[in-house]
């Protein structure tokens, strides 16, 4: 007999156990037993359900009340002088990137950082000059802002015939960023060339409707498909409207009031009120289904709220837009990840006779801008009381305007707004961040695919969140089991990330990441970090900006080259693998919203400017009545 079974023996023949083997087969023992099982079960689930319910819910103790909650004041522990070194950082990569740009590429569009060679991808006019003027004069970079107005004096706005300008990527680079500049700094040569330019880009307006084509030579020719891109012709509005305060122009406002117009007429009853990415330029009506947020579409829903905001809040009509853009993007836009509620917004596409669009679980870098965009517009607007500015949304979306996608609107009204808009941003900039913290490079891949199980949409989950009082029998779970965001609404909350191996990489799948990536590069892009800082900004919560500064590391780490920075071809591999890239955007956006997230002042506060697409800050305009007036503004 071995020691294991001496031991049993002992407890087998002790008269304790004897007694208890007999009891349990006799009635009256079997129902004490079952219902000191039964008590026992109702002790647990006592403790369980006021264990759980008794953690702080994620905004307040009744998460649909509106009221933001504690969670919104966090003390900062990183001393002041600890950010305001870690601003001076940015500065100096700023000075090292731009100065590499000086030195190797100017007056050509832009650097490339590896070979020191140059590229004009944006009409040759040195667009990384004109994309940085702005982001120097709040750095206080005198000396190269002083240097660049002599090339600016002098470029040419001319192409070689054949050749066109792109004319969304240079309002928002080329004029998006002269008109910042001289917000900033009243040098009227910023104004004159602003103007000069925008007479130049005027032809690509030829269409019946108004709405630009692709691209315009200066000399008068045009190009362009007759169907165009979303993006490219609803993202105009507030550099013009900007352009006609300036110089008092009428013609200029035409041009933003006319794109606005034919926004505000269009036929939307397919796609419950969202703008689609393709547009017929004939008739200025949609001409598919596909709804996006992403690639080709993302800067026109921007622009519904930040025009709105631009003028004062006045510009009703964009609100709505806005509201009802907002709405579906919500409510059938958003999805949860199955193992890590990841929530991310993906792009859809009706087929014929759908009620529903069908999701591609696409999730791309570029729309990590939305975030940020829905936490301006919880910081701005009246969400919670939309009826104080005369808006039901019940009455600006519904079924018999919007088919079935008009239910989103009934949906939606029963919440919250501001609630429900805030948990979407902080949730959608949770997994943005988590896109870079995942990879070994701390970097975010450019476009990934989300794993699905089923209909995993947000709103769907959301509600179940709200029935349930305000906390998920998945989080309760997760909670037990000590992981997840318990008492957050779904999607919302820290998650841990998970860094693959380079074996787990290597077969194409790993732990429960619930994703693959597919386009791997960083291309230096700034939406992520622009929502860092919106999201900062606007909740004073110092964890966003904490990011921020990982993310500013892992820049300096993987992507400074002897002359400037680097796109990444890859964020999945270290050493990492840099492309001979270093797009303007980077001086416009990338390195301004990290700046302005580490300094101790607000140069460009949130109700006083508002940002382009390309992180240009105009001033929120206030019409005299004689604009008014001679602009026909109502
Ligand atoms: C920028 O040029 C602008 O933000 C634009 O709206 C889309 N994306 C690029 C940078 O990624």
């Amino acid at each position: 007999m071995n020691q294991y079974q001496k031991v049993t023996e002992m407890y087998r023949s002790h008269p304790l156990s004897n007694s208890l083997r007999s009891l349990r087969h006799r009635p009256y023992f079997r129902s004490v037993l079952y219902g000191c099982l039964v008590l026992f079960s109702i002790y647990v689930l006592y403790n369980f359900v006021n264990h759980t319910s008794s953690v702080t819910l994620y905004s307040s103790s009744d998460p649909f009340s509106g009221d933001l909650g504690e969670n919104y004041v966090l003390a900062d522990e990183t001393p002041a002088d600890v950010w305001l070194g870690r601003a001076k950082s940015v500065k100096l990569a700023f000075l090292h990137g731009y100065h590499g740009y000086e030195r190797y590429a100017q007056p050509h569009d832009e650097l490339r950082p590896l070979s020191n060679d140059y590229r004009d991808n944006f009409n040759g006019w040195g667009v990384t000059m004109y994309d940085s003027l702005d982001t120097m004069l709040l750095m206080g970079l005198e000396n190269e802002y002083n240097r660049a107005i002599p090339f600016l004096e002098k470029t040419v706005f001319t192409l070689p015939d054949g050749e066109f300008a792109p004319f969304f990527e240079t309002v928002i680079r080329y004029l998006g960023g002269l008109l910042s500049a001289y917000s900033l700094r009243k040098d009227d040569i910023l104004l004159k060339r602003a103007d000069e330019l925008a007479e130049k880009l005027d032809h690509v307006f030829a269409t019946s409707s108004g709405l630009p084509l692709f691209g315009v030579n200066p000399n008068g020719q045009v190009v362009g498909p007759e169907i165009g891109i979303l993006a490219e012709i609803a993202s105009l509005q507030i550099e013009y409207t900007t352009l006609a305060k300036f110089t008092g122009k009428k013609r200029w406002w035409d041009r933003a009031n006319t794109v606005i117009q034919a926004l505000d007429k269009a036929d939307l009853h397919k796609t419950g009120g969202m703008f689609p990415v393709r547009w017929n330029l004939t008739s200025a009506q949609p001409f598919d289904t596909h709804l996006s947020v992403g690639a080709q579409a993302d800067s026109s829903h921007e622009y519904l709220l930040k025009q709105y905001l631009l003028t004062a809040k006045t510009d009703k009509a964009n609100l709505i837009m806005y509201l009802r853009a907002t709405t579906h993007i919500l409510a059938e836009l958003l999805y949860l990840s199955p193992k890590r509620h990841l929530l991310y917004v993906t792009d859809t596409t009706f087929s014929t006779n759908e009620q529903r669009g069908r999701p591609s679980h696409t999730f791309e870098h570029l729309s990590c801008f939305l975030p940020g965009l829905l936490a301006l517009g919880v910081h701005i607007l009246p969400l919670d009381d939309l009826t104080s500015l005369g808006i039901d949304l019940n009455e600006i979306g519904n079924e018999s305007m919007f088919g079935r996608s008009g239910k989103s609107y009934k949906l939606l009204a029963g919440y919250n707004l501001k609630a429900l808009h805030m948990w979407a941003a902080e949730g959608l900039a949770q997994t943005c961040w988590l896109s870079y913290a995942d990879m070994p490079t701390g970097l975010g891949p450019d476009e990934m695919v989300m794993h699905t199980v089923g209909d995993d949409r947000w709103g769907n989950t959301v509600d179940g969140f709200k029935e349930g009082g305000g906390y998920l029998w998945m989080d309760a779970i997760e909670k037990w089991k000590g992981s997840g965001a318990r008492g957050a609404p779904p999607g919302v909350g820290d998650k841990t990330p998970i860094i693959y191996s380079e074996a787990e990489r290597l077969r194409g799948s790993g732990r429960a990441r619930d994703y693959s990536i597919r386009k791997s590069g960083y291309l230096l892009r700034p939406e992520t970090l622009e929502s860092l800082y919106l999201l900062w900004r606007t909740t004073g919560n110092n964890k966003w900006r904490d990011r921020g500064w990982k993310i500013f590391e892992s820049i300096e780490r993987h992507t400074k080259t002897p002359s400037g920075y680097a796109s990444l071809r890859t964020v999945e591999v270290l050493p990492a693998v840099k492309d001979d890239d270093m797009p303007s955007y980077f001086f416009a956006e990338t390195l301004k919203y990290l700046y302005l997230m580490f300094i101790d002042t607000d140069p460009v506060p949130l109700d006083e400017w508002v940002f382009n697409t390309e992180a240009h800050p105009l001033p929120v305009i206030e019409w005299s009545q004689a604009e008014k007036g001679a602009f026909h503004i109502q």
